[in-house]
């Protein structure tokens, strides 16, 4: 009787976190059938790369205690959004709208929650658009809708969060007050320069297309 109840636990565990598995797979798979497809049909391609996590049991333990909650795996599955985690780094900020939409917009992914922290960044300067969305996913005798995460930012949001991150950790979650407006500083700063790199990519996208134009007018001439 108890070694059934067990092995069933185990089932039921492995199957828990094998569904995120599947989920960051199904949604890593959309994101690069995106990526190629502008390569291959567009002139431009808007992602810079992506990278997907999925949370360490380690982890996810702590969030549920930070977070004050009863473990049980239902608990996790309501609590914790984040266990498949997946990064889109993008070249400009326009892109991260546009990429946004596009992802929303598929008819098997349903948004839960979308928080926009570059309209209205953190405190510390922290700038991303995160989706939280859900994905089903179909196993031998059923189908689960399974919650990712997705965060897009450009590459000077991801140079800043990444270091912020790591000076975070550093300084053990209290960092002295003159440093944190440096940080914020910093973090105004990689939104000054994400501004100036697109209004060069806009200008130069404005120049090409008055040249192909000026050539299409000679050709026909
Ligand atoms: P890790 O190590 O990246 O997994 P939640 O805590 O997720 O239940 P919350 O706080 O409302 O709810 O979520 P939010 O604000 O959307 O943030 C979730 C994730 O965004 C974090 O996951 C980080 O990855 C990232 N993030 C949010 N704020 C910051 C920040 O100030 N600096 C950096 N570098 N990243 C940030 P985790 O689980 O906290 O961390």
């Amino acid at each position: 009787e108890n070694l059934t109840q067990l092995k069933q636990m185990r089932t039921e565990l492995t199957r828990f976190t094998a569904v995120y598995k599947f989920a960051l797979d199904e949604v890593n798979t959309k994101i690069n059938i995106l990526k190629d497809e502008f390569s291959y049909i567009h002139d431009y391609n808007p992602i810079e790369h992506c990278s997907s996590r999925l949370k360490s049991p380690e982890s996810i333990l702590k969030k549920i205690y930070k977070k004050n909650i009863e473990f049980s795996l239902d608990n996790i599955k309501d609590n914790i959004k984040d266990i498949a985690g997946i990064r889109i780094i993008c070249s400009f900020k326009s892109d991260i709208y546009a990429l946004g939409e596009m992802i929303q917009k598929q008819k098997d992914i349903e948004l839960i929650e979308r928080k926009d922290y570059i309209k209205n960044p953190k405190p510390n300067g922290y700038q991303s658009l995160h989706l939280i969305v859900k994905v089903p996913v179909f196993l031998s005798d059923r189908e689960e809708k399974v919650c990712v995460e997705i965060q897009i930012r450009t590459i000077a949001m991801d140079f800043w969060a990444s270091l912020e991150h790591k000076i975070y950790y550093k300084y053990d979650k209290e960092i002295p007050n003159r440093l944190a407006n440096e940080l914020k500083e910093a973090a105004d700063s990689a939104a000054a320069l994400d501004e100036k790199m697109e209004m060069i990519h806009n200008e130069v996208k404005e120049l090409k297309r008055s040249n192909d134009q000026l050539d299409e007018v000679f050709d026909v001439s």
